[in-house]
């Protein structure tokens, strides 16, 4: 668990940063000695001074489909990686910070061959003061090992069984949630300096009062170096064109805007996304500048009650996608190319929303969401949480500590999704998410907390401790397969009786079809594209009837694109759900659901 703030790396007067990433040196740990790399300490020498195969492997990048190798490609346990790095004599006098945005599941950090760090839970970023271990002025060495085994207390749960295979025994991770497991060093890695003493972390609340004024809340976490020290902050709150807005002094405080900009969702306001940046300062008592940090933050403010969703106190009704960190040969590791081509059609589409099903998507994917107005369904890694044991509980509240650390201060995060698909049907469930939800509230009140839920609405005992109620449901697929005549009725008695048992604001945060680009078959057939575009217009017709009953506040179609599952006989090459193809092109969904958010963009 975090203590200390997570404020992302970023280049200044008083901080300096270097990149990690490049090519490191990898070694898969054989299955049949999987401590081999601890008990041999092959974090005290180089990889490539090991006994073992070293690859070369891209960093941020999975490494399950970079070789020809299958076993590399299904790897389970521990994988090392290891690369050299300078610290240039100059940053003697200031604290050095290892980060690391994401590696999936487990890592241990070593730096110079001591342990510098653990971190459990992928897609959520760990750092660590590594001053003490690194030379100055020198050559110095990271080392990770990660480790990809999902087990019952993992977030999320997984399996592993021995099986008797050709070659003998050996063990198989197995997980019911329906994406590939890729594994690696997935998010960008950064060495970066802060001063001795420093800003450790601040918190943004915005809100506006009926004159339209608007108010910038903020709280200013300081480590200074020794407790004798007086330091003072001093805040200034500059607009998109750097000309300071308002001023203020101390570590908490309030400023006011007479007139701000809002940060609206796109499509809502000829500029959406507006973002103003909070100058932090951290002073000495005779005014030298010790420390500088540059939030960004956007003026806006959250709303609900049990039909309705507002932004800025405006009804909004969130139109968009399920979505997954995932791309050809690259898995889940950042690619910037892949996110803005995504952006450009996330746009081209109108979608003003879209939930980062199943875990937190990267840094840089979120600052985008910032800064175009997308509304973002923010959630944690747990999927499809079969049993609750009570360690299970404990990094699942972690997980959302630091989400919530991460992202806090996003004006595009609307809302926290505690998990996708938990079985939620079971008196126990009921108490851990009542958990769950108690612990998301102590952290952030200013966000409202949802499940994509899939129990039926009868057996399910989590949507009493929420304040949106999202259910997933696949008319038309997995239930009654094939038969579009009944979708629409289905739908609206499903939201109906959401909204019946528990009287909050309703969406459906799934439906769709698996649809292999170019099968054409008429009259619609599954599978095939006109099949998928008629499913959206039985569920676009229920959505429609819904709306005119005034709970109903947002449909999110599964997927954005399609993407990479464990080998299954009922995806072919992986989940075809997508209404763009893995490759980033459109069925002919996608101008289908273009023409309808278009549409609903209008009214906005
Ligand atoms: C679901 C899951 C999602 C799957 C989808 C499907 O309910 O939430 O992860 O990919 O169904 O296509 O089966």
């Amino acid at each position: 668990p975090i203590k200390a703030g997570l404020l992302y790396p970023k280049s200044s007067e008083t901080r300096e940063t270097i990149s990690l990433d490049g090519i490191w040196n990898f070694v898969a740990s054989p299955l049949t000695d999987p401590l081999v790399g601890f008990r041999n300490y092959w974090y005290k020498r180089r990889l490539t001074a090991v006994d073992a195969e070293v690859h070369f492997m891209p960093v941020p990048s999975s490494y399950n489909d970079i070789t020809q190798n299958a076993a590399i490609r299904d790897h389970l346990g521990i994988a090392w990686y290891d690369r050299t790095f300078f610290v240039p004599k100059s940053w003697r006098n200031q604290r050095v910070w290892l980060r690391f945005s994401s590696v999936h599941y487990a890592a241990q950090i070593y730096v110079n061959g001591e342990l510098a760090m653990n971190h459990e839970v992928g897609h959520l970023p760990f750092q660590k003061e590594i001053s003490h271990l690194v030379l100055f002025g020198d050559e110095n060495r990271v080392t990770v090992a990660c480790d990809n085994t999902l087990l019952s207390n993992t977030v999320p749960q997984g399996t592993v069984t021995p099986v008797d295979t050709d070659n003998g025994t050996t063990y198989r991770q197995s997980y019911t949630f329906d994406f590939f497991n890729y594994a690696g060093i997935h998010r960008p890695v950064t060495l970066y300096t802060t001063p001795k003493s420093y800003i450790d972390d601040v918190t943004i609340k915005t809100t506006l009062d009926e004159n339209g004024y608007g108010y910038v809340g903020y709280n200013v976490s300081i480590i200074s170096l020794n407790e004798t020290e007086e330091l003072n902050v001093n805040i200034a709150l500059l607009d998109k064109d750097d000309i300071i807005v308002a001023t203020a002094e101390g570590s908490n405080g309030v400023l006011n805007i007479e007139s701000p900009r809002l940060w609206w969702p796109y499509l809502m306001d000829p500029e959406p996304g507006y973002l103003y940046t909070l100058k932090i300062e951290l002073v000495s008592l005779n005014n030298d500048l010790i420390d500088i940090y540059r939030q960004t933050c956007g003026i806006r403010t959250l709303t609900w009650t049990n039909t309705t969703f507002l932004i800025n106190n405006k009804p909004v009704y969130l139109h968009g996608f399920g979505r997954h960190e995932d791309a050809d040969i690259r898995g889940k590791g950042l690619d910037l190319p892949t996110t803005l081509r995504d952006y450009n059609l996330i746009k081209w589409i109108g979608a003003n929303a879209y939930r980062t099903s199943h875990y937190p998507y990267a840094d840089e994917i979120m600052d985008l969401a910032d800064n175009l107005g997308i509304m973002i369904i923010d959630e944690c890694p747990s999927v499809n949480t079969e049993f609750f044991p009570s360690s299970l509980l404990n990094n699942h509240l972690n997980s959302l500590t630091e989400l919530i650390a991460r992202d806090k201060n996003r004006p595009s995060v609307i809302a926290w999704s505690i998990a996708n698909e938990p079985r939620t049907q079971s008196y126990e469930a009921g108490v851990y998410f009542g958990k769950v939800a108690a612990h998301v509230r102590s952290l952030d009140l200013s966000r409202p907390i949802t499940i994509a839920l899939a129990r039926s609405v009868y057996e399910d005992r989590a949507g009493q401790h929420l304040d949106i109620i999202s259910f997933n449901r696949y008319n038309a697929w997995y239930q009654n397969g094939g038969q579009l005549d009944m979708i629409t009725k289905n739908v609206i008695n499903e939201a109906t009786a959401w909204f019946e048992k528990y009287n909050k604001p309703v969406l459906m945060s799934e439906y769709g079809a698996d649809t292999m680009e170019g099968l054409h078959i008429y009259p619609e057939f599954i599978w095939s594209e006109e099949f998928q575009v008629t499913l959206m217009s039985k569920h676009f017709e229920a959505f429609d009837k819904l709306r005119a009953k005034g709970f109903f506040i947002g449909e999110f179609i599964w997927n954005f694109a399609d993407f990479k599952t464990a080998q299954t006989y009922t995806r072919v090459g992986g989940n075809k759900k997508g209404i763009f193809t893995r490759n980033r092109q459109p069925k002919a969904s996608a101008h289908h659901l273009r023409r309808r958010y278009l549409k609903l963009a209008q009214e906005l």
